[in-house]
């Protein structure tokens, strides 16, 4: 594949759900070497530093079940700018977490540069919910909801335009804990799953090539990769706040990666929800970064 000129965009957000140290993934992340990985492969990368995050600590909207919502929005909005200004200069963004609240920023700064983007949710959740099915309150598990135009008005229409993706350009991998609200939503809106049933039935090779399929046939114009390390099992990436068991395997993960470096339809990636308080020796971390490697050009052999 060619060289590509990355940006590498770190936001230590951990304001979309409850607990602390998340925040510190693109720390943990760099640490781990991604650079030195991805310039080895022949990219060039652009460290753009962190995105800055406040944390105003005053009760926020105490109405909307939407905890640290001003925040969330404040920091989204600049991670949207970020990601916009990146993509006009020709470059690849790679986005690194921080808790999944970010993705409605990274999806907000890439859609309006794309016609018909899709969008792979590699993860143990669906992040369909809003305010109205929640359990937790948490923004982390609700940016897909609000990528397609559910949500509050503030998240929905960072960058002032709504919705950034459609629902049937979605295609979600590893899913194993989704709350009722977002089983509605995926039969409402006919979202493409593969949840670990199906990873399990059909191998992740199947997987990945009606994915790569489903895409060509949406004929859509750009792929972003929005992978959350609790996708993968926690016997690999313990590093998460919400390990849900039964998860993708390492060599699942890394098959994957590889398919979609194959198929050269990623146009952009973000990895979040990497916890080093909660980790084990920066595991997920190092997890977080081999998988970069596959995805960006490494090869066996
Ligand atoms: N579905 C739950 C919620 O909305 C958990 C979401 N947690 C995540 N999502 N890590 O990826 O709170
Ligand atoms: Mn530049
Ligand atoms: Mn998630
Ligand atoms: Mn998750």
């Amino acid at each position: 594949m060619n060289k590509l000129s990355i940006s590498l965009i770190g936001v230590p957000m951990d304001l979309g759900q409850n607990r602390r140290g998340v925040d510190m993934g693109p720390s943990a992340i760099r640490y781990a070497g991604v650079i030195e990985r991805l310039e080895a492969l022949g990219h060039s990368v652009k460290d753009e530093g962190d995105i800055p995050i406040s944390h105003t600590r005053k009760e926020q909207s105490p109405n909307t079940h939407l905890r640290n919502l001003e925040d969330v929005i404040d920091g989204n909005t600049k991670l949207a700018n970020k990601v916009h200004e990146v993509l006009t200069e020709g470059h690849y963004p790679l986005v690194l977490g921080g808790d999944h609240s970010i993705a409605i920023g990274t999806l907000a700064g890439l859609a309006d540069r794309y016609q018909n983007l899709g969008v792979i949710w590699y993860d143990a959740h669906a992040d369909l919910n809003t305010a109205e099915t929640s359990p937790s309150g948490n923004i982390h598990g609700m940016p897909l909801a609000v990528s397609i135009g559910l949500g509050h008005d503030d998240l929905v229409n960072i960058r002032s335009y709504a919705p950034k993706i459609k629902p049937e350009n979605v295609v979600i991998i590893g899913a194993r804990s989704v709350d009722p609200g977002e089983r509605e939503l995926i039969k409402e809106k006919g979202i493409k799953v593969f949840s670990m049933h199906e990873i399990d039935k059909l191998g992740m090779t199947e997987v990945m090539n009606q994915t790569i399929e489903y895409f060509a046939e949406r004929k859509v114009d750009g792929v972003h990769l929005s992978l959350d390390l609790d996708g993968i099992d926690p016997l690999y990436t313990p590093g998460v706040g919400t390990p849900v068991p039964g998860g993708i395997s390492y060599r699942e993960s890394h098959l994957a990666m590889e398919m979609l470096y194959s198929s050269n339809i990623i146009t952009s990636a973000e990895f979040v929800e990497v916890n080093p308080i909660l980790d084990e020796e920066n595991k997920t971390a190092d997890v977080a970064v081999a998988l970069m490697g596959s995805l960006f050009g490494e090869s066996l052999v």
